[in-house]
């Protein structure tokens, strides 16, 4: 072949590389639907803010408001049993507003001890903590000048929200303020915009709502982000325009703020994730009460999941008839959440007297003992990638070389199944809580290994094995069966 020749046949093959993977890119990518106010970015967030909050393993909720004073329960009938869930009381048809309009002039928690709250979630091992400011009802738990229906103007007189963010914040908790952007007090909030009045009082209704997030961040400046809820009405999904700007405002007066997916609408009134699918968030904020099942559900974004321990209500309910989560139950979903890179936040709700009842003190209790033992299998862990096994849960440490097996099912077998991702190989096992002695590892087909627990075994507890493992560029490929 001549020189030519070569050339031209390198040229031609060069130019149908080209058209063939232009036409495969065309064919298999998705058109991108232009957007004014879809997702900024895609992936994670990798500032310092952020890696701090995708390892707090664990958080608390707490819903506090003058839906506490009646507990769940009106005239001696109980929301509950229809369904109803004690902090949306006012909703019930059973309650006149008139009676849940005036119950502040009673809210008077004489009770309230922001230190021994602190101690308690601390004691529990929780990393950030989220404080109801302001729930549907539009009540506000600080002294808010935007309007009169404040914690200033009840018996109590003094600001709730800046007492808690204190006491967490030197018990080295993290503190995100709840703001239900849906307002049943104001008079400007709009469930859909069908009228010339309605945007203009809706209009009203948003810089109101700007004045009082800039106010909470003027007065707390610790805070480290906005828990947002009650964005889910038309209204606010044709406002997607404003959202975008609040969003970028409040981040730009306050760098590192976190705010989940529960903010924003697109320029088409998605929430969550935009018209091409991209999150609109920090984090995503939809696992509310439930848990994904895989890793694929997370679509690897970064996300909490928060959850009551009564099977519904986030305010306090007198009278809870139904389950009780049992502190087992919320250590496997904490576990779970973890080892698909999620957070897990569990639900408290105070009394209207600012004490906390005895079952839920006795959770926080619970856990926190355990996680005085097991919480390095949790704080800055994530998911591992592993095959998932019956006995529990991989969560993996952040950069480091370490699995954790959280354990809740031993078999009648006593031996536990793993089977590390590709590449990677187990040295060795050992319960965490005694790590000079080494648990014996029986090598299986495929790259799995069994781990033998002692004879004697035997757990009433969740408990811990860590892993350590290193890289290997063998692939875990055993003997191929015939099919
Ligand atoms: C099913 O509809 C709702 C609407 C609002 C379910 C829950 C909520 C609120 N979000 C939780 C975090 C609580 O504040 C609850 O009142």
């Amino acid at each position: 072949m001549t020189k030519t020749k070569i050339l031209n046949k390198t040229l031609f093959t060069v130019l149908c590389l080209l058209f063939f993977s232009c036409g495969y890119s065309q064919q298999t990518k998705k058109e991108e639907i232009p957007l004014l106010h879809g997702a900024h970015h895609t992936g994670k967030r990798m500032d310092a803010d952020m890696v701090r909050w995708r390892g707090y393993g664990l958080g608390q909720f707490i819903h506090w408001g003058v839906y506490s004073i009646l507990g769940g329960d009106y005239n001696g009938k109980h929301y509950s049993d229809v369904g109803g869930a004690a902090e949306w009381i006012r909703s019930w048809k059973e309650v006149p507003h008139h009676v849940y309009d005036n119950l502040y002039k009673q809210f008077n928690p004489t009770n309230f001890n922001p230190t021994q709250w602190a101690a308690m979630a601390k004691q529990m091992g929780v990393k950030y903590v989220t404080f109801t400011t302001k729930h549907h009802d539009g009540f506000c738990m600080w002294p808010s000048k935007y309007t009169d229906y404040t914690i200033a103007n009840t018996p109590y007189k003094k600001d709730i929200v800046g007492p808690i963010v204190d006491a967490y914040t030197k018990a080295g908790i993290d503190v995100y303020l709840y703001f239900s952007i849906m307002d049943w007090h104001n008079p400007d909030w709009r469930y859909d915009l069908k009228t010339k009045g309605d945007s203009i009082a809706f209009d009203r209704f948003k810089l109101f709502t700007k004045n009082q997030l800039t106010e909470l961040l003027k007065n707390y400046p610790q805070i480290k982000g906005f828990w947002f809820d009650g964005t889910w009405d038309n209204s606010w999904k044709k406002s997607g325009a404003f959202s975008d700007s609040l969003d970028q405002y409040l981040k730009a007066i306050h760098p590192g703020l976190i705010i989940g997916s529960r903010l924003r609408a697109d320029d088409k009134g998605n929430r969550h994730f935009d018209a091409n699918g991209n999150l609109m968030g920090d984090y995503e904020q939809g696992w509310e009460r439930k848990i994904p099942k895989t890793y694929a559900d997370t679509h690897g974004n970064d996300w909490d999941c928060v959850m009551t321990i009564p099977e519904n209500g986030w305010g306090y309910a007198k009278t809870w008839l139904g389950h009780w989560k049992t502190t087992d139950e919320l250590l496997e979903m904490l576990a779970q959440c973890v080892s698909l890179g999620g957070n897990f936040v569990i639900n408290f709700g105070p009394k209207g007297d600012g004490s906390f009842r005895d079952k839920e003190i006795q959770n926080a209790k619970e856990i926190g003992d355990w996680m005085k033992v097991d919480s390095e299998a949790i704080y800055n862990c994530g998911y591992a990638g592993w095959e998932k096994q019956d006995w529990g849960y991989y969560t993996k440490k952040t950069g480091e070389n370490k699995v954790y097996m959280i354990v809740f099912n031993v078999p009648v077998s006593a031996s536990l199944k793993i089977k590390p991702s590709n590449k990677v190989i187990v040295d060795k096992a050992y319960f965490l809580n005694s790590p000079g002695k080494e648990l014996p590892l029986e090598k299986l087909d495929y790259g799995a290994s069994f781990i033998h627990l002692p004879g004697n075994f035997k757990a009433n507890k969740p408990f811990v094995i860590v892993l350590e493992t290193s890289a290997t560029t063998k692939q875990h490929n055993g003997p191929k069966a015939k099919t």
